[in-house]
């Protein structure tokens, strides 16, 4: 398949498009702080967030592959699809959902966008969720009682047991992270078959997390090992500076970059103990780093290239973390190609 990342690349540009293959561009995410000139044909999840570093205003990514995509729209998720994978993008405006009951608007806003995704998948006979990329606004804020975040995950865990998916063992990878303000944005990534779910022995499953995080645990895996033909995918999860089930490291950037790093490490390992391809390594990972405060930046960029050397690819954005006492979130993806067998 060669499905494949790319990073990093200008905003303005629209890559492949001039040569004719940008009918093999799945999706991609726009990040940074205005919007495109001119949109790109295939879906993109807006990310409008600072991203740190680079000196220019944005960046975009695209996950590109060797196949002709075919595209459509279905219940307001853009989506497009090659072989038997589909990369989608659904934006919900929370004040549309304001006289849904019980719960908050943001509660059944994500209740609402998981069962459209699970419908879509079902409908195009991909039901296998790989990678999910969730962004809300506020993700701390309490309103009514309870943390943003916490109710982004009552709507969400509603949404795996309505469709009978269950919300422990056999769930996505993922991450959930809180920009300035936008609408619940969700981007995911489906297959055919089942992504393998990866945990990592350092931490309780995040399933697994007591109700002193919230009435309902997060439905994520720490890791998730996915295969387009002859293909070896690696999604590693947001990943932070938790140990069991506890932040770690409370103000302490260097200590949480560590940290987070070790569980990254872990992850890893548990991997390699389940792959199929040579192992993976910590230096072919290509990272993604959301810092809570822009002035932390520096700190996190020394700490990680001390640890990953200064060739590692690693895109920096300001973001909010789904705990207040997390400073930083890492998340990863490594591709390995598979012998034909
Ligand atoms: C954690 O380990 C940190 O709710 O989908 C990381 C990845 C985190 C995904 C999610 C949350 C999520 O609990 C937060």
């Amino acid at each position: 398949m060669n499905l494949q990342l790319f990073t990093g690349l200008p905003l303005q540009d629209l890559p492949f498009a001039a040569s004719g293959e940008a009918d093999q561009v799945l999706g991609g995410v726009w990040l940074g702080g205005s919007p495109p000139l001119r949109p790109p044909v295939w879906p993109v999840q807006a990310i409008a967030t600072p991203v740190l570093g680079t000196g220019s205003a944005g960046m975009q990514e695209i996950w590109r592959c060797n196949e002709a995509c075919t595209e459509g729209r279905f219940e307001g998720i853009a989506w497009r699809r090659a072989g038997n994978l589909l990369y989608g993008v659904i934006d919900l405006d929370e004040a549309a959902f304001s006289a849904v009951l019980p719960g908050s608007p943001l509660q059944a806003a994500s209740q609402e966008a998981y069962r459209r995704i699970f419908r879509l998948l079902e409908a195009q006979g991909l039901p296998h969720l790989w990678r999910v990329w969730n962004y809300l606004a506020g993700i701390n804020q309490e309103v009514d009682g309870l943390e943003r975040y916490r109710q982004f995950n009552i709507g969400r865990q509603d949404a795996f047991l309505e469709y009978a998916r269950g919300a422990t063992g056999n769930v996505p990878a993922a991450c959930a992270i809180g920009l300035a303000s936008g609408p619940l944005s969700i981007a995911f990534m489906a297959g055919r078959e089942p992504a393998v779910p990866v945990e990592n022995p350092r931490q309780v499953s995040a399933y697994n997390y007591p109700s002193e995080y919230g009435p309902r645990s997060p439905t994520f895996s720490r890791a998730a090992l996915v295969y387009p033909p002859a293909q070896e995918v690696l999604f590693i999860s947001g990943t932070a500076s938790i140990v069991g089930h506890q932040t770690v490291h409370p103000d302490d950037v260097p200590g949480q970059c560590r940290e987070s790093m070790a569980n990254i490490a872990a992850v890893v390992g548990e991997a390699n103990r389940l792959c199929r391809s040579p192992e993976f390594t910590l230096d072919e990972l290509s990272y993604r780093v959301y810092i809570r405060h822009a002035a932390d930046f520096a700190v996190v960029r020394e700490t990680l290239t001390d640890m990953l050397g200064s060739a590692a690819e690693i895109i920096y954005v300001q973001a909010d973390i789904c705990r207040h006492d997390l400073l930083l979130e890492i998340e990863a993806m490594a591709s390995h190609t598979l012998g034909s067998c």
